[in-house]
């Protein structure tokens, strides 16, 4: 499964797949226009793999679109009941402001992190703060957004456990993000699991001057 687009001056693109032999993944995402010049991002795993994931998964990603313009962590509440009969999922929430920040949350292993260019090379600027639990099952008492800053051309990367823990070696800033995404399911999907990578990015002004 590939997808991509642009929301605003937003680019993004999500790339996945089922466990190896089968036909239904768990793994979710949602793009969601928010309002404002923002973008949601939320990608979501359902506990396990195939179709009663998928059932978990598809819970929340409804409740998401029902309810987009809400604070990320009455969001995870949101999600939260809507899995309260299913087997849950681990959800990561990222909103993108087109301006210069993105608020994130995350409960269970979905890991969102944003990469930026430097001298030294390609580094992480950011990971999110995860905090164990399953959404649906076990929900942390404490949900704390955070808020990091981000410059154009920064990438939020945002993986499911089925895309073996990635470092910033070997993504290309100066390709899309459909072709970054596509090559890091090829790379680096395991073989064990349903597998789901998001790529977005701000692009900057129409001259990528001061802005
Ligand atoms: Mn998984």
């Amino acid at each position: 499964m590939h997808e991509d687009g642009f929301i605003g001056r937003i680019e993004w693109a999500v790339a996945g797949r089922a466990l190896p032999g089968q036909h239904i993944s768990g793994d979710r995402c949602v793009v969601l226009d928010a309002g404002g010049g923002a973008v949601l991002f939320a990608v979501l795993d359902g506990l396990g793999h195939g179709a009663a994931a998928a059932d978990a998964a598809d819970r929340a990603a409804q409740v998401l679109a029902e309810n987009r313009s809400e604070p990320l962590d009455v969001l995870m509440v949101l999600c939260h009941r809507a899995m309260a009969d299913t087997r849950g999922a681990a959800v990561s929430l990222a909103l993108f402001d087109v301006k210069d920040s993105i608020r994130w949350l995350g409960v269970g292993n979905v890991d969102s992190r944003v990469l930026t260019a430097s001298p030294a090379g390609l580094t992480v600027r950011a990971a999110v703060l995860l905090t164990g639990g399953i959404v649906g099952y076990r929900l942390p008492q404490n949900l704390q957004p955070q808020t990091v800053q981000v410059r154009a051309g920064d990438l939020l990367l945002m993986t499911t456990d089925g895309i073996v823990a990635e470092s910033a070696e070997g993504i290309d800033l100066s390709r899309s993000t459909a072709e970054i995404t596509a090559d890091i399911l090829a790379r680096h999907a395991k073989d064990t699991d349903d597998a789901l990578v998001l790529a977005a990015r701000h692009r900057g002004g129409t001259t990528n001057g001061v802005s």
